[in-house]
C-alpha cells in the first residue's frame, strides 16, 4: 500500500497541495486534472485513502455509492449530464495508471472515443 503521507491525491484533499477543487462530498473531493483530456475533465477521490479501483472491499460500499453520486453531481454541473460522460477507474502499468489513489475521471464535453486508444 501507498504511504498516504507521500500521497499527492491525500495532499489534495488535506489542502497542502493546491488543486481547482469543484466540488465535495461527505467522503470524496473533486477537481479538475492537471493534464485535461476533453473540456470537462475532473477527478474524484475518496478522503480516506485507497490504492485504486482493485483494493476496494465490500466495506467501501458507502465511500463508493458516494463518489459515483459526487460524479454524477459533477457531470451536472459542468453541464455534460445529459449530453453525455465518460467515468474510468485506471488499476495498473498497462492502464497508465500513475498516481495511486483512487480517482474517478469524469470526462466529457465532446465526442469520445470506444475502444479507447
Ligand atoms: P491515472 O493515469 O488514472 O493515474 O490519472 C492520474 C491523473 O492525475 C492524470 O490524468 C493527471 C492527474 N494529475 C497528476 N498530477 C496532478 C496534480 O498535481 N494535480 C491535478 N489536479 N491532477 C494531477
Amino acid at each position: 500500500m501507498t504511504d498516504v503521507t507521500d500521497c499527492l491525491f491525500c495532499a489534495i484533499v488535506a489542502g497542502t497541495t493546491p488543486a481547482d477543487v469543484v466540488a465535495r462530498s461527505d467522503h470524496g473531493v473533486a477537481f479538475r486534472d492537471v493534464n485535461p483530456q476533453a473540456p470537462v475533465h475532473v477527478l474524484v477521490v475518496p478522503i480516506r485513502h485507497i490504492d485504486h479501483a482493485a483494493a476496494v472491499t465490500a466495506a467501501d460500499g458507502a465511500v463508493l455509492a458516494d463518489l459515483f453520486v459526487l460524479a454524477r453531481r459533477v457531470a451536472e454541473a459542468e453541464g455534460v449530464a445529459d449530453s453525455g460522460f465518460r467515468l474510468v477507474a485506471n488499476v495498473g502499468e498497462d492502464a497508465a495508471n500513475s498516481v495511486p489513489h483512487l480517482h474517478l475521471h469524469v470526462i466529457g464535453g465532446r465526442r469520445l472515443g470506444w475502444p479507447p486508444g
